[in-house]
Order: C-alpha cells, then sequence, then structure tokens
C-alpha cells in the first residue's frame, strides 16, 4: 500500500530528474534526490551578493566599504531606550507584542509621516512594521504580485526586488537609468544626470502591469527622482492602474541642493503607493532588522496577512526603542539637533571626501544625492583581469582583484542589474562611505598608494 502510493506520488516527477537517476526502480537514494529538491520558487535564485563579497569584505586586514551599514556609533539615547526596554521595569516588553506593529511605535510613525504626507495616517490600518525595509519589500510583492504579473523595476535596483518578484511567480520588466554624457565634468559625474528615457518607460506599461517598484535615494547611484520624473511615473502608474512600490530607506539622507519627494504625496498617489522605510537605515542600526510600510488600508492589508502568516510579529523591545526614536526626531524635524539632519550633514563631507580620493586615485565617481553609496567608473584603471577565471562581468572580477591585491573591499554594480544590461554597467563599482574617518584614511592611504 505504502509502496505503490509512493510509486504514484514519484511518478510525474521522473521527467524533472536527470537521466541517469530516471531508472525504472526507485532506490531511496533516488527518492531523496526528488524530495530534497528545491521548490520551484527558488530555482536559480542561490546566489547572492551579500552573503559572497561579506565573506571576502571579512578576511583579515581588509576595508571594507562594501556593505551598507555604518560603523559610526548610533544616537546614545535610542541605544539606552532598547537597554531599558529589555532590562527595565517593564519586562512586558520582552513578550510578543501586536502583529502589525507595537501600538506606540506605529502611533509614532503615523504621527510622523502623517506630518511628512500632509494627511491622516491611521495607526492600525494604514501602516505595518515588518522585519527591516525587506520585510516590507517581500510582504508587499507576495501580498500583491501574481503568477504572471508583470512588475516593473528601475535598474540599477537594490538586488533583493529581481528573486522577491520571480518567488512570487511574477514578472520583472527592467528598465535602465541612463547618464545623459553632457555634464560630466572635470572627470566627475552626477546621479541626477542617469535619467529614464519617458517613451521606453510609457512602453513598459501594459494590462499585465501589476507594479513598479521606486527607490529613491537610489541605492546603489544615490540618485533622488525628481517631482517632474516622479509624476511621470505617477502619471502612468493612474493611466493604466498600477501601483507603486517606493523603496524610501534613505529618505532622510538628502543631500544639500536637493529634496526628497514621496510619490505618495502626487495628486492620486496615495491609493497605490506602498511607501517602504527603515529604522536600521534611519538610526543607523542595521542590525536590529525593523522597517515599515505606510499607505492606504486597502493595500496594506494585504501585507497584514503576510506578515500574519509568516513572522507574526517584529522584536517588541527594538520597536519599543525605535518608538522613542521616532517621537523624539519628530519633535525637532529639520532642527539643526535633529538626528536625521545631522547624519546627513555628516555623510554630505563623507562623500566629498571619498568623491576626491576616488578622482586623485583615477576612478571617475558619479557624485550622490542622497543615500551613503557612491558609484565610481573603474575604466582607467585599466587592470588586465583577462587571465581571472570564472565567466563573471569585469566589476566582479575587479572588486575581487582589489580586495585581494589591495585590501580594500567595495560592491560590483552589476549585481544590482538584470543579466541582460549587465554589460552595459560592468565598469562601475559601488563604495559605502558611512564609515568612520579612522576607516576612510585607511581607504585613502590604499587609494593613494594604488600605483
Ligand atoms: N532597500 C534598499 C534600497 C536598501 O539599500 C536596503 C538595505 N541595503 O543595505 C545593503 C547594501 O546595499 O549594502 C534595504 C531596502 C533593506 O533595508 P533593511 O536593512 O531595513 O532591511
Amino acid at each position: 500500500m505504502y509502496r505503490t502510493c509512493l510509486l504514484k506520488c514519484l511518478k510525474p516527477a521522473r521527467n524533472h530528474l536527470p537521466s541517469s537517476s530516471a531508472s525504472s526502480t526507485f532506490s531511496t537514494s533516488t527518492m531523496s534526490l526528488f524530495k530534497h529538491k528545491n521548490a520551484k520558487r527558488i530555482e536559480g535564485l542561490d546566489e547572492n551578493v551579500w552573503v559572497e563579497f561579506t565573506k571576502l569584505a571579512a578576511e583579515p586586514g581588509v576595508v571594507n566599504l562594501g556593505q551598507g551599514f555604518p560603523d559610526l556609533p548610533p544616537p546614545p539615547y535610542v541605544l539606552e531606550a532598547l537597554a531599558t526596554a529589555a532590562a527595565g521595569d517593564n519586562f512586558m516588553l520582552n513578550q510578543y507584542t501586536r502583529s502589525f506593529g507595537h501600538p506606540p511605535l506605529v502611533k509614532a510613525l503615523a504621527d510622523l509621516y502623517g506630518h511628512v504626507c500632509g494627511r491622516s495616517i491611521d495607526p492600525y490600518k494604514d501602516i505595518v512594521v515588518t522585519i527591516g525595509g525587506y520585510g516590507s519589500l517581500s510582504h508587499s510583492i507576495l501580498g500583491l504580485v501574481d503568477v504572471g504579473d508583470e512588475v516593473i523595476i528601475i535598474q540599477p535596483f537594490f538586488d533583493c526586488y529581481e528573486p522577491m518578484v520571480k518567488m512570487a511567480g511574477g514578472v520583472p520588466v527592467f528598465i535602465s537609468l541612463k547618464p545623459t554624457q553632457e555634464r560630466v565634468v572635470g572627470g566627475v559625474g552626477d546621479s541626477g544626470d542617469w535619467v529614464l528615457d519617458r517613451d521606453e518607460l510609457a512602453s513598459k506599461f501594459n494590462c499585465r502591469t501589476k507594479a513598479i517598484i521606486i527607490n529613491t535615494p537610489n541605492n546603489p547611484l544615490g540618485k533622488i527622482f525628481k517631482k517632474e520624473e516622479l509624476q511621470v511615473m505617477a502619471d502612468l502608474c493612474i493611466q493604466h492602474d498600477v501601483l507603486c512600490i517606493s523603496d524610501e530607506v534613505y529618505e532622510w539622507l538628502v543631500f544639500s541642493g536637493h529634496k526628497h519627494v514621496k510619490i505618495a504625496t502626487l495628486p492620486g498617489m496615495w491609493e497605490r503607493t506602498i511607501t517602504i522605510g527603515s529604522a536600521g537605515k534611519a538610526f543607523s542600526v542595521t542590525g536590529w532588522k525593523l522597517g515599515w510600510s505606510v499607505g492606504p488600508e486597502h493595500l496594506i492589508k494585504h501585507l497584514q496577512t503576510v506578515q500574519q502568516n509568516t513572522v507574526y510579529t517584529c522584536c517588541t523591545a527594538i520597536q519599543e526603542a525605535i518608538a522613542q526614536g521616532i517621537r523624539k526626531e519628530r519633535g525637532r524635524l529639520k532642527e539643526q539637533d535633529c538626528y536625521f539632519t545631522l547624519l546627513a550633514h555628516e555623510l554630505e563631507a563623507k562623500r566629498d571626501r571619498m568623491a576626491k580620493l576616488l578622482l586623485a586615485a583615477g576612478m571617475k565617481p558619479v557624485i550622490p544625492e542622497g543615500g551613503y553609496f557612491i558609484i565610481a567608473d573603474i575604466s582607467a584603471k585599466d587592470v588586465d583581469l583577462t587571465k581571472m577565471e570564472g565567466d563573471e562581468p569585469y566589476d566582479n572580477k575587479f572588486v575581487k582583484w582589489m580586495i585581494k591585491n589591495k585590501q580594500l573591499a567595495a560592491i560590483p554594480v552589476t549585481s544590482f542589474i538584470s543579466d541582460q544590461a549587465k554589460s552595459l554597467y560592468e565598469k562601475y563599482i559601488r563604495f559605502c562611505f558611512i564609515k568612520q574617518d579612522r576607516t576612510l584614511d585607511s581607504a585613502e592611504a590604499i587609494l593613494k598608494n594604488w600605483k
């Protein structure tokens, strides 16, 4: 009986087995091969830039300007708030809290974003608190994208968008930001000059398009989409009844002369937009992995469904500490002592320092308008990597070579690009500059001594 049932179950799967395994008798090892195989939804998604390059950057002596995390101390009051939440009188802060977000945090977020967006936000219906910005991205995509739905992704894009859409059964449709050449002045480019072609963008929308994912300030480019650019996207979303997932985890890190505009605030966009934020990025606590999605109830409720059936809730003590952080910064928003403002100022100086260093070292930086990454064109370094093994884009090999030979880690920009377009971007690598002066001094010494 058991054997008949087993054979019935295995039979349809024989076509998927390698021919050597598709023998007429099923041994235990053949069964393992089939039953222990990955689910189709993760097929081909086993490589990950952070897993690969974080390991390389961890070699002793390597100066790590790779993955995007600060080596600066977070604001002390947030650390104290977490310590108090964990070890203070209210021991219940060590237990589960509300699934969709700890009440003090969702209230603080509703107040902050209500102010920023100029509308009333319901803390319980319009917000879901997730495990990092990552959690909000995956909940949005899992909760809203169906098999066969097309999702427009603007590249360079934060690398997880593509696998997340594929895991949901969706079809990623890419469009590239390309540099306009005219304004490359003194060997330095400007991220604001990387633009989308309006007609090409329009051509990507059709009746199968479910959503567009935008990221502003963009990782890795540092571009902040101008209001006019967002308006073009908004018009297309409205015309084609398309949703917008707006990844704004670097929303506070905006450099002088630039303004961050939320696409959700454009007419007709609140109803169709999910805006994503990150406590890790806002308070320099990336290891806390806390993020949120803000949007209309009719969309957020689907993310809440995913939340309650996957992770259920996020760490209570961390939510309590971030609630205090949000309340404090909301009270002094735009003032000189606001942590968000202070961090943006500090980063602007680091950005300028990094740009000068890269330029002097013969790399051509593209000056970011926000965020904490800078990309640079490495073609002039002319490092011959033809003998290096592996069928990888040039920037991948260059970063591996640089880590090994110069003890300096960065991230290849093609990690943020679809397979079809990698060749257009393989001359760029990305450096993270949210680092202590000491770390940047070490990077400077390496770049200066680079013959
Ligand atoms: N969205 C973007 C655009 C991000 O950059 C990140 C975090 N990226 O950091 C790694 C790197 O690029 O070096 C996220 C979402 C995820 O945010 P969180 O850390 O809150 O999950």
